[in-house]
């Protein structure tokens, strides 16, 4: 078996962020997950270099395309490795194989008479680098960038997709995989019962020489989405060659719904025209926004994998991308909720499992494992695990993945219930309960076996540290999910566990690194400070200060103190905090009302309490006198509501 994964190639008018991040992710932890089942696979990724959009950025950096281009894609390359993403191959459309090919290509159809030369005169949007139709405008703007697109007329070259499009209705009829989930493929099929226009697939030289030449005609080069969606093909040596022979019927591309109609039409239509059988499946996912917001540059909320792996690690942030993200629908980034995966999920149970497990067979049996006592046997964790492995399996072929992680985590969670009722620590002190205890530390570690397996893909560094603490190499056919590695009952009596590794440190709240705003140009040559402030702060900075809406529940003195309150707010979660407003506010003036609160910071203690929290006032003067005035919201709303 062969599986061929692809993801976008990225364009390099913006630098790798968490979308590219998350699809390239998915994308590794697929083709591992694969190769974890013997098959041969093949990863590509890759940069999209060509284009109007290319041109605009090396311009605002003044610089040539080439060399701009280079010191993007680069960026992407090294990118990569941190995540712990391992491709075959990276490609290039500057590379001269890619683009060889695409000349090659486009000579074909020319020559079967699937492109012509035709003027045309319609509504252009650079952003977009394509023509609009009315239909898709909001208020006169394109929907994506909010410019009103430039009437445009010229001429150009056309390829005949409209020629294709019942073949394409009948196959995406046929194959219910083809798109999925299915969301997309109805979204795909709506969008064709519609007339398809013609695909205007040249530039003239005139607007943009940035590209790859028309075979046919100098004057013209190639419409960026032509040459990109080849490298699927250039980067296995098409038109032949033995990786193209064993991998294209194979190929299953990776993206976002963003360059849905690019790959659902654009692409199964060329490779119509060109004798090219169709790609085996597209999986469509949604997108990543951050805090419930759009990420963009101009909001500078974007979110960069670097600055995430310092952050959280590589597997933690592998583990919640894929934990996180109902594939096909969209997602929130916020570092407070990968905190909370790391520890609960990471930290609390799979970390927990594993330390009291392997310390149990430290203590009791020597750091050995047992060999289970078959008339003291229970199929508790086996009938669960294999429960687990059956959905795992199916949900990452089916690009469930956070199912998949689900049904590991129930297993993590019976696991951890198994050791509660087994009670080892009360079986280890009952002389005639030996037995029993070697089946029970014995299904653990087979548990925890299984765990290291499928977790594998997920988190490669992480699972291979388990997999070493039980005692397997690296190329054990136990951490191996064919036929017998996938299955309960390999772990064998008498295999020597190795030194613990610390897992999945606890994570502080405040541990927010992930956002920043120096990819915008404007964003790291600090403007100067507006006039009667001192110094500036990046927007990523202010976005660190958790504010908030919470409400007073109680308050009480503090003791010895004329200005301290002790004051509890919902926020919704009930936290206590001191504030110094005894002499501006009475226990019944604060009962009930709405204050905004900074909700991070870390807490203090103030005289022997624990404050949680700032309390912020408005700071004025009265009859000589500083005053503090509480803020709040303008009406009310819930506690905990968030203040930006
Ligand atoms: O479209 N959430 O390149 P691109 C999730 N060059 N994924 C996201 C995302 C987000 N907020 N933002 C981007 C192009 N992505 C073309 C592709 S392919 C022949 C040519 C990911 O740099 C997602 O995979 O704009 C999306 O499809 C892709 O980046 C778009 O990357």
């Amino acid at each position: 078996m062969t599986t061929y994964i692809t993801t976008p190639i990225y364009y390099v008018n913006a630098q790798p962020h968490l979308g590219h991040a998350y699809t390239t992710v998915v994308a590794d932890t697929y083709s591992r997950f694969k190769r974890l089942c013997g098959e041969r696979v093949r990863f590509q990724t890759g940069t999209d270099e060509h284009g109007d959009k290319i041109v605009k950025a090396a311009e605002a950096e003044d610089v040539e395309p080439r060399s701009y281009v280079d010191r993007i894609s680069a960026m992407f390359r090294d990118t990569w490795p941190l995540l712990e993403v391992q491709a075959d191959h990276f490609i290039r459309t500057t590379d001269p194989a890619h683009v060889e090919v695409v000349r090659l290509i486009l000579q074909k159809v020319y020559d079967r008479g699937d492109i012509y030369f035709d003027e045309y005169s319609g509504l252009y949007c650079r952003g977009c680098e394509r023509y609009l139709t009315e239909k898709e405008l909001v208020d006169g703007n394109c929907p994506d960038h909010l410019t009103p697109p430039q009437e445009i007329a010229e001429k150009n070259y056309f390829f005949r997709m409209s020629r294709y499009q019942q073949r394409l209705i009948d196959h995406i009829n046929a194959n219910p995989e083809f798109i999925t989930p299915e969301r997309y493929r109805n979204e795909v099929l709506a969008f064709l019962a519609e007339p398809l226009a013609d695909l205007c697939i040249s530039r003239p030289k005139s607007r943009l020489t940035w590209g790859i030449e028309l075979p046919f005609d100098d004057n013209f080069v190639t419409y960026v989405w032509f040459d990109a969606l080849i490298n699927y093909l250039t980067g296995i040596g098409y038109p032949q060659g033995p990786d193209f022979d064993e991998f294209w019927g194979a190929a299953e591309h990776l993206i976002a719904k963003d360059i849905l109609k690019p790959h659902a039409i654009y692409w199964p239509t060329m490779l119509m025209a060109m004798d090219v059988p169709l790609y085996k499946k597209l999986h469509v996912h949604g997108y990543w926004n951050v805090d419930d917001t759009k990420m963009s540059k101009s909001l500078g909320n974007v979110v960069r994998p670097r600055e995430l792996v310092e952050a959280f690690g590589v597997d933690t942030l592998r583990y919640f991308l894929l934990r996180e993200m109902s594939f096909g629908l969209d997602a929130s980034f916020g570092s407070e909720t990968i905190v909370a995966r790391q520890n609960a999920d990471l930290a609390n149970d799979l970390g927990n499992l594993f330390s009291r497990a392997t310390a149990m067979v430290w203590k009791y049996r020597d750091g050995c494992t047992p060999q289970p006592d078959s008339s003291a046997a229970d199929d508790t964790l086996a009938r669960a695990a294999e429960a687990m492995l059956v959905e795992y399996r199916q949900a990452m072929v089916d690009f469930r993945f956070h199912q998949g992680l689900q049904a590991v985590w129930e297993l993590v969670g019976i696991a951890n219930k198994y050791i509660v009722n087994n009670a080892p620590w009360v079986l280890a002190k009952e002389p005639d309960q030996a037995g029993r205890l070697d089946t029970v530390l014995y299904n653990l570690l087979e548990t925890l076996r299984l765990l290291a397996l499928v977790l594998r893909p997920v988190m490669p560094g992480a699972a291979a540290k388990m997999a070493a603490a039980l005692g397997y190499g690296e190329d054990d056919p136990a951490v191996s999910l064919l036929a017998e590695g996938g299955r309960w009952g390999l772990a064998a009596a008498g295999r020597k566990l190795s030194a613990i590794p610390a897992l999945f440190p606890r994570l502080e709240v405040a541990k927010s690194a992930a956002s920043t705003a120096a990819d915008s140009k404007g964003g790291s040559k600090a403007d100067p400070a507006p006039a009667g402030e001192q110094g500036v702060i990046e927007f990523s900075q202010f976005q660190k200060v958790a504010l908030r809406v919470a409400e007073v529940v109680a308050v009480e003195p503090v003791k010895n103190s004329h200005k301290l309150l002790k004051i509890t707010v919902a926020a919704p979660e009930p936290r206590v905090i001191v504030a110094g407003i005894a002499e501006d506010y009475s226990a019944e003036e604060l009962r009930g009302r709405q204050v905004l609160i900074v909700a991070n910071l870390k807490p203090a203690k103030i005289m022997g309490i624990s404050s949680q929290g700032m309390i912020l006032v408005a700071r004025t003067v009265v009859d000589g006198r500083e005053k503090m005035v509480l803020l709040g919201p303008a009406a009310k709303v819930a506690p905990g509501s968030i203040v930006s």
